[in-house]
């Protein structure tokens, strides 16, 4: 009978929901185990076959951990605050609210008809007021320690989305989000300190199952630099401060460079220090048109006035040195000034170069540098010249002699400096959580009581923001009047709401107590749960919301709130799904590719006439997923046409988990035929106990494998093993009962509804669901390829009898040998003359003395 997938995901589906399959209680008596994907944003578009990807990963993991006996939590809900909803919500003059709430309901009913294990007792949304009053209390807790606090800066201003940036949330000078314009503007934020905890978040990482470049891209972000701050002098008579992580080359330094905006600078024009201001200030409006980002590209054309009417002095030799002002000298890192060293530092040497500036050698590495053609920058190898009493030092050593120097002449200091910013955490929209805090014109800023929380966001029709980027709650007098919680008097509510990195930065602790009323979750769930074994999710959230929460986590540590110190045991990161180019030469039909080819004469001359038409596009086979091109999935006409197992089994079986992979319509089918094939296999029983000779090695072999791969990941070779062992098992007229029982068993991660269809059909009750039942166990021992008897010989007698794979080879049969504690005996205190193996019958060793 033809395997009838609606029918079958549908009753399965029912079970699970009508029996709550999946939902999990805290249960002293198991190991837990706590499976976390990133939850989605629920957007207009729906579910990206990109979502289930991460989703079926953990969810095979889950059902897996499930059936090896642990407690097995595995959540899902909406990350639903943010832009997209909003402007939808303003485009067609639809509360935000109810944009969500049809946005989730979409959502849920495309994951349930993929069958995760869910326990949908626990799904959280974060603009539920209920969620985030506790999001809205942690703000609170960040106020109260110092960790939050207003401040007029210099912020990325969308031109797009109207509305202040992150860092994080500026690529390449343009909108992560919108790839609009983003430019710098002065306005009053509130700011959360990340920076206190910089190396909090990086030493964390150490006792963590993080994978490499995860923990790499962390670290890089922080950006921990250990160096020196060095005071110079000026003719103006003030001091100049730089920062550096070489202050060995000290006596190198022919030249000082400060950054267009740094506050010295402003003080020496306003005094009419500076002789040519009008260059100075021409140079100033250019570099601040500029991004942080495109002032540090390293390979381009360095640029920079000479303040003219004050000079440096290096205070290690009191030499005069001319000071720039150069737009390579970012503002926000160290103290905006450094020190420049041509010799040893390459953009101190292409700015040399250009300005015709002195370059001194005072580091020499082992093989002779020419410092006209290059900076010589090796630090390893290098030996200090031309610099008084740190000559003949090795850099490492030369760099303490020099702090030491430094610090008792009262001329620096050694400082740590590190990339990381303080996280901007206003946004000047409506579609947020409102911040929970006053103003009162007597009393200042203050925090609402927690008592009084969630402070909800009012119901308003008007989301555009101002003219100036001001909130739209700002607009609504009303809901902004308020009394002051110090004193009683009138007062103003805060107008800007939090960013939609708020609710995520926690929501994994909210699952663990989802209808918690008085905590963010109760102690004993926390302590239950705490801390998710693993986390699965993009690598675009390296540097944003996996620091983000991990930030709030250890402060919430601190205030000891929760139990460990890191939200997350282990971490990995799936690769995105790609699409087809539909306009690349090679993905286009046979018929196409030929006419084109008549028509061109080649097939590069084809190309280059798509690359015309379509532009440079048409070269990549391989791309991103977009409307305009037409190759976007959607996963309902997936499940729709072939079941909800077969897209399951496709998206683990496309390709390496962490690698990006291409979505091939093709090889759909063959997940399909693979699975109509274990079907129909069940109608091919065989007689016979147990697994059969002939099968009992791959039996085994296929459940060791399946059940490593599972656990790291590598989901395309556990199904490619599955594969096999059906190969296998037609090969040999079918299946007997407990072979195909291990092979339902086996495929029921990947394919849970076929397969617990499969188990019923094979007569075990409703109380033996296959999502329990304990999972195959294989023998090592029967995992070897038929195993042959070798005898082992030391000078010609017989000294053990060893079983070993008939396939081995010479060397590790002779290995095997020696390892053997008699054949050890025997060669003791001897020494070996010859080794010789005989293919499947013995080992034959030689020894003398
Ligand atoms: C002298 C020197 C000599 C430097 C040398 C390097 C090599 P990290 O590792 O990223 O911390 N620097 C300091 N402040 C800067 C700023 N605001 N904008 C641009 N560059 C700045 O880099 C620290 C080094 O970057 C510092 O050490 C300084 O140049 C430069 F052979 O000082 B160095
Ligand atoms: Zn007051």
């Amino acid at each position: 009978m033809k395997y009838d997938y609606k029918a079958v995901e549908a009753k399965w589906q029912k079970v699970w929901e009508d029996e709550k399959t999946f939902h999990v209680e805290i249960d002293h008596k198991k190991p837990k185990f706590y499976a976390l994907v990133e939850f989605p944003y629920p957007s207009g578009a729906g579910l990206h076959v990109g979502h289930p990807r991460s989703y079926t990963a953990l969810d095979v993991v889950s059902r897996k951990r499930r059936k090896n006996g642990y407690n097995v939590l595995y959540p899902m809900g909406w990350d639903a605050f943010g832009l997209p909803t909003e402007n939808f919500a303003m485009k067609n003059h639809i509360h935000p609210a109810i944009v969500t709430k049809s946005n989730v309901d979409h959502f849920r009913s495309q994951l349930k008809a993929l069958g995760f294990s869910f326990d949908w007792d626990r799904e959280i949304n974060t603009t539920d007021p209920e969620y985030y009053k506790w999001t809205q209390w942690i703000f609170l807790q960040l106020y109260k320690h110092g960790l939050a606090y207003k401040k007029e800066m210099n912020v990325n201003w969308c031109t797009g989305c109207k509305c202040v940036l992150a860092n994080e949330e500026v690529v390449n000078g343009v909108c992560e989000r919108c790839g609009s314009e983003v430019v710098h503007r002065v306005k009053s934020q509130w700011m959360l300190k990340i920076t206190a905890y910089a190396d909090k978040l990086i030493d964390g990482l150490d006792g963590l199952d993080y994978i490499e470049r995860v923990s790499t891209q962390q670290k890089n972000w922080i950006g921990r630099s250990h160096g020196a701050e060095v005071n110079f002098g000026t003719t103006a008579g003030d001091t100049l401060t730089v920062y550096t992580t070489r202050c060995d080359t000290l006596f190198g330094a022919t030249y000082m460079v400060i950054s267009p905006e740094h506050a010295l600078l402003k003080e020496w024009l306003e005094k009419g220090i500076i002789k040519n201001a009008d260059a100075v200030k021409a140079y100033q409006a250019e570099a601040a048109r500029k991004s942080d980002f495109e002032r540090s590209e390293l390979n381009k054309e360095k640029t920079g006035v000479q303040l003219d009417g004050v000079m440096g002095i290096n205070p290690v030799n009191e030499t005069e040195i001319p000071i720039f002002i150069s737009d390579y000298v970012l503002s926000t890192y160290g103290t905006g000034a450094i020190m420049a060293v041509p010799a040893h530092d390459t953009r101190d040497w292409e700015f040399a170069k250009k300005f015709g500036l002195p370059i001194i050698e005072v580091v020499k590495g082992n093989t002779p540098s020419n410092l006209d053609e290059a900076a010589f920058t090796d630090v390893a190898t290098g030996t200090l010249v031309n610099s008084g009493f740190l000559n003949g030092l090795s850099v490492v050593d030369a760099k303490k002699k020099m702090i030491t120097w430094l610090e008792e002449n009262g001329k620096g200091r050694d400082k740590v400096n590190y990339k990381l910013r303080d996280w901007v955490f206003s946004r000047q929209r409506y579609w947020g959580e409102p911040i929970p805090m006053v103003h009162c014109d007597k009393c200042g800023w203050q925090p609402l009581p927690e008592s009084s929380l969630p402070l909800t966001l009012p119901d308003i029709t008007d989301f555009e923001p101002g003219p100036d980027g001001e909130s739209p709650l700002a607009r609504h007098k009303d809901w902004v009047k308020t009394t002051c919680p110090c004193c009683g008097g009138p007062a103003t509510r805060e107008t800007d709401t939090m960013p939609q990195w708020a609710g995520s930065s926690w929501y994994f602790l909210r699952y663990m107590d989802p209808h918690c009323k008085d905590a963010l979750a109760s102690k004993e769930a926390l302590e239950y749960w705490s801390p998710v074994d693993w986390y699965n999710g993009g690598m675009e959230h390296t540097t944003l919301h996996l620091l983000y929460s991990r930030f709030w986590h250890k402060f919430l540590y601190d205030i000891g709130v929760v139990p460990t110190a890191e939200p997350y045991q282990k971490r990995t990161a799936h690769g995105m799904i790609l699409g087809l180019n539909p306009h690349s030469f090679v993905n286009l039909p046979a018929e196409e590719q030929e006419k084109l080819l008549k028509e061109y004469g080649s097939q590069k001359a084809a190309e280059k006439a798509l690359e015309e038409k379509y532009g440079e596009m048409a070269r990549h086979p391989i791309v991103k997923m977009s409307k305009s091109l037409g190759n976007v999935i959607n996963p309902d006409e997936v499940v729709d046409q072939y079941g909800a197992d077969t897209m399951r089994l496709y998206e683990m079986f496309m390709g390496d988990f962490e690698q990006a992979a291409p979505w091939q319509t093709s090889a759909i089918a063959g997940c399909n035929r693979f699975l109509d094939r274990v079907w129909a296999l069940s109608d091919k029983l065989v007689e016979g106990e147990g697994y059969r000779p002939a099968m009992e090695t791959l039996m085994h072999q296929t459940i060791k494998k399946v059940s490593a791969d599972i656990e790291s990941l590598k989901m395309n070779t556990a199904i490619a093993q599955l594969m096999t062992l059906v190969n296998a098992l037609y090969d040999n007229g079918g299946a007997t009962k407990a072979e195909f029982e291990t092979l339902v068993q086996l495929l029921n991660p990947f394919a849970p509804h076929m397969t617990e269809e499969l188990w019923e059909k094979l007569g075990h009750s409703h109380d033996e669901q296959l999502a329990y039942y304990p999972w195959p166990a294989y023998e090592e021992a029967k995992c070897v390829e038929a195993a042959v008897e070798i005898a082992v010989q030391v000078n010609g007698k017989v000294k053990a009898r060893l079983k070993v794979p008939a396939d081995i080879t010479a060397e590790d049969a002779i290995a095997t040998a020696k390892a053997d504690p008699a054949v050890a005996a025997a060669l003791e205190g001897k020494q070996l003359v010859k080794e010789i193996y005989v293919k499947g019958r013995l080992v034959n060793l030689a020894a003398k003395g």
